[in-house]
């Protein structure tokens, strides 16, 4: 770097750092790529004094940078891409200029306050992103979007292997699949909401206090919990009868009779997948002719000859 660069970098990072000041340091540093360096979408590699020296290089174009001490390099990237090759190089730390969300709350805590589908890295920065539907309108927003339809074009007879891995398109008719549900509400403390929109406009809700699945291992275990607030009213936690109850119960899917039911198979029987007991006063994913579901979605007061516009089921972190 000639004396003229140096001169014109100072004042581009005085001018960074005193921005800086107000909005306190403008990156995160993601220590999980420590002493790797990107090979993808590189602007530039420069020499540079510090950490702040090599931020203020991350200009316009700039979404991530890579600042080694001991070699006092600079790496400014584009972006970050979850497939590029990564190279070993000790001293390497990297710096997001917005952090990776986990999910939609984090994403609406980026800033984004517009209700779409956006890439989150529930699996942790060094993985690739997922595409989700993020809901910023209801209750504060920052709701992922793990079911919803919007019409009967999406078969939801499926396999257990769909399931897991999910099917639709977001902010189309998806289920984002039980791995993705389970990653996204393990450890944590997560809010449910259930809505059915009915072909009036009317939308119905319920909202669950707490939700969680467990693994595949556990046959993605359904657990809710707390209160159960909302107009369609509980039908999940205390449906009013023990055999009705579907927290606590495992999934099944048409090819995997996971329910407690000795003589019967309700996700063959009913055609979804879902957390039965013996079987269900709500079921979300079933056969939906036309306009109304081939069986109760949510009865009362969902019953098979209510016409329905579509359903939805979205989480989020409290
Ligand atoms: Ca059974």
């Amino acid at each position: 770097m000639n004396y003229h660069d140096c001169i014109i970098c100072l004042n581009v990072f005085f001018f960074t750092w005193s921005q800086a000041t107000n909005v306190s340091w403008n990156y995160t540093a993601k220590l999980d790529f420590d002493n790797k360096k990107f090979n993808d979408e590189l602007l530039g590699e420069y020499n540079a004094q510090s950490t702040c020296v090599c931020s203020a290089m991350c200009q316009e174009d700039c979404g991530v940078f890579g600042y080694n001490p001991k070699l006092k390099k600079c790496r400014v990237h584009t972006q970050f891409n979850c497939t590029s090759e990564m190279s070993d190089e000790a001293g390497w730390r990297y710096y997001f200029d917005k952090f990776l969300p986990m999910d939609c709350k984090d994403v609406r805590d980026n800033g984004h306050t517009s209700s779409g589908v956006y890439e989150i890295y529930p699996f942790g920065a060094r993985s690739c992103p997922v595409r989700v539907y993020c809901d910023m309108e209801t209750m504060d927003g920052g709701w992922t979007v793990i079911q919803n339809r919007k019409d009967g074009s999406l078969n939801f007879q499926r396999s257990w292997k769909e399931y897991k891995n999910g099917f639709g398109e977001p902010g189309q008719n998806v289920w984002i699949g039980n791995n993705l549900i389970h990653q996204l509400t393990k450890g944590k403390k997560s809010y449910l909401y259930v809505s059915i929109t009915l072909e009036n406009g009317t939308t119905l809700y319920e909202l669950y206090e707490r939700f969680s699945i467990s693994d595949e291992g556990e046959k993605y275990k359904l657990f809710l919990a707390g209160d159960a607030t909302g107009t369609l009213g509980d039908r999940m936690l205390n449906p009013g009868h023990p055999a009705l109850v579907l927290s606590g119960m495992y999934f099944s899917t048409p090819n995997r009779d996971n329910d407690p039911w000795d003589i019967s198979h309700c996700a063959l029987k009913y055609r979804g997948g879902w957390w039965f007991n013996t079987c269900h006063n709500a079921f979300l994913n079933g056969p939906w002719a036309d306009r109304y579901y081939w069986i109760k979605p949510w009865y009362p007061p969902i019953y098979y000859s209510t016409d329905v516009n579509g359903t939805m089921m979205m989480i989020k972190r409290h």
